[in-house]
């Protein structure tokens, strides 16, 4: 399972694990880089100095690489794109925003720079501005989400940049990583199947609901407001839908969801919490270790490809 991705990143498999908040930190990063994918610490909300803690947690716990995404509503996104060159981060991705601003200057310092972009206009001024990669990520993803599906950003952004192209939403098994390769990615970005990771800290009625979830139990909140995040249906997701469609402001329901996402996964409040999940939530059906997580991944990847698969010809 050899492409681009893998030289360019320094890894076995180009497999990446999403930068979630609060869940994706050293531990789950840690434990994803040394089973052959790229761990990411998701920098969310949190402040600079805390980031860098992560990042050197991370480094005592792997010597694969690893990276850290910066979350670029972060208000201390400053802060935390300089903590990045000062520890010696060798990948960043970005989302939410545009992070022209720090690219000069990640570049200067060697860092591989990611962004996660969810149209091709975005895309296309990534590869300008001198991304390594992106990752197309589809509307399936959990959490804060564009309004293109993977099936078909993937192959639109393929066509239009010439940088290795990650494809991300809706992807949780081997079935899922070979359609993204034959959309012409030549990686693939997973969030939801690692919150169900032994090593992530999600708390386990996150995960249990996650498990639980089937197909039809995914919602988007936030349409109206401009920002769109889809979670796992819940009485916190319906008041807010009750809300929103009620015409309330986007002052209201943002204090409606202020630390709701941390509720959920740290404090274990599925009920009142935001429990953010892909689409293919319904697809993940136990807990496993990062380790068995890839190693089945790739084998089934592997089956389905056979000798055809990218990189062995
Ligand atoms: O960033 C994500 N997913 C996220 S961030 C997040 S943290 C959060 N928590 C609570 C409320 C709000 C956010 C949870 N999930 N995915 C990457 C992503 N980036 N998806 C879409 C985009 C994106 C959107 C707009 C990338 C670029 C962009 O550009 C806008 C511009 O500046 O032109």
């Amino acid at each position: 399972m050899k492409t681009r991705v893998n030289e360019l990143l320094g890894i076995k498999y180009p497999i990446i694990q999403g930068g979630m908040a609060w869940v994706a930190e050293h531990n789950l990063a840690a434990a994803v880089s040394n089973a052959g994918g790229l761990g990411i610490i998701g920098a969310g909300g949190a402040p600079a100095e805390f980031v860098r803690e992560q990042i050197r947690k991370a480094k005592e716990a792997t010597e694969q690489p690893f990276g850290v995404n910066v979350m670029l509503m972060n208000p201390e996104a400053d802060e935390i794109a300089k903590v990045i060159v000062d520890e010696g981060v060798r990948v960043v991705t970005t989302g939410a925003g545009n992070p022209a601003k720090y690219m000069e200057m990640w570049k200067a310092a060697g860092v591989k720079v990611i962004p996660v972009i969810a149209s091709v206009a975005m895309a296309k001024m990534m590869e300008r501005g001198g991304a390594d990669a992106v990752v197309a990520e589809g509307m399936e993803s959990g959490g804060h989400i564009g309004a293109t599906t993977t099936m078909a950003l993937v192959p639109q952004v393929a066509d239009a940049v010439s940088i290795p192209v990650i494809a991300a939403g809706g992807i949780a098994d081997g079935r899922g990583i070979a359609a993204a390769f034959m959309l012409g990615a030549q990686g693939v970005q997973m969030g939801t199947r690692f919150v169900a990771a032994k090593e992530s800290i999600a708390h386990d009625n996150y995960k249990e609901r996650l498990i639980k979830a089937r197909d039809i139990d995914s919602e988007v909140t936030g349409m109206s407001t401009g920002h769109p995040i889809r979670v796992l249906r819940n009485q916190m997701s319906r008041q807010y839908l009750k809300l929103e469609k009620e015409g309330a402001g986007f002052e209201e329901l943002e204090r409606l969801t202020l630390g709701s996402l941390r509720k959920a996964v740290m404090e274990g409040d599925v009920v009142n919490g935001s429990v953010m999940a892909g689409q293919i939530a319904g697809l993940v059906k136990k807990e496993q270790t990062c380790k068995e997580i890839i190693d089945e991944l790739v084998s089934e990847t592997e089956e389905l490809f056979g000798r055809g698969m990218p990189g062995n010809s």
